[in-house]
């Protein structure tokens, strides 16, 4: 195989197939395909910073495999709850559900909420870092039986649905997670074509 080839797999580490498959489209437009990569080995520090959990993760996780990879970590922000559980949501959600949400915010009118995305995408010599938001509010019941986690409480802004009676590709169009990994294939694509330009495309070849 020539040197400067450019393979354009990115292996994605996480154990959550809806994720994956959100994924999956996005970095299909931006002309990279995605491998799921048991995240078994993902360190995860504790942070109030989901950035930083993800930065971490995809450096430790680099350290080892040292293949184009990409980290994603989000959470869902309760306005009412200051935050909460903002980046404990997996913590929460295996604890107490949705149905933990509705019922802490059971006499509350104040249902605004975002879910926040961090993603870090290292593909050498660039490590790449997207933040992505929406907002909008929690339902007083779960509605929709698609997606995971917290999507059947969460209607985001301009939309009646939740995120769990979407589709994929609906989802897509409003996803916290959508705009972050958007973000990053777009930078990505970017800068392997500079890459070539200039000549340093070896260093991101990786076989
Ligand atoms: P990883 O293996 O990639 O870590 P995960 O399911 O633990 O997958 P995150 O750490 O990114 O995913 O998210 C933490 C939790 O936040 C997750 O378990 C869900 O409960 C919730 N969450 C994150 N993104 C969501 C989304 O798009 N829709 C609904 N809930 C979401």
């Amino acid at each position: 195989m020539p040197n400067n080839t450019v393979k354009k797999t990115i292996y994605f580490l996480t154990n959550n197939i809806h994720k994956y498959e959100e994924v999956k489209p996005i970095a299909e437009k931006y002309g990279f395909q995605i491998e799921m990569c048991n995240d078994a080995e993902k360190m995860e520090i504790q942070s109030n910073d989901l950035l930083e959990i993800a930065k971490y993760a995809a450096l430790h996780a680099y350290a080892k495999i040292g293949k184009p990879l990409m980290v994603e970590d989000a959470g869902l922000f309760v306005h009412a709850l200051n935050g909460f559980p903002g980046p404990y949501s997996s913590y929460v959600f295996k604890t107490i559900g949705y149905q933990g949400i509705l019922k802490l915010l059971e006499d509350t009118e104040e249902r605004k909420a975002s879910f926040r995305s961090a993603v870090v995408l290292i593909h050498e010599p660039f490590i790449i870092t997207c933040i992505g938001e929406t907002t909008g509010y929690i339902t007083t019941s779960p509605r929709g039986n698609r997606g995971f986690g917290f999507d059947p409480i969460f209607v985001p802004n301009d939309s009646s649905k939740t995120f769990a009676e979407m589709t994929i590709n609906e989802k897509n169009m409003f996803s916290h997670r959508a705009k972050a990994v958007e973000c990053a294939f777009k930078k990505l694509r970017k800068m392997t074509e500079l890459g070539l330009k200039t000549g340093i495309s070896n260093s991101i070849d990786d076989k």
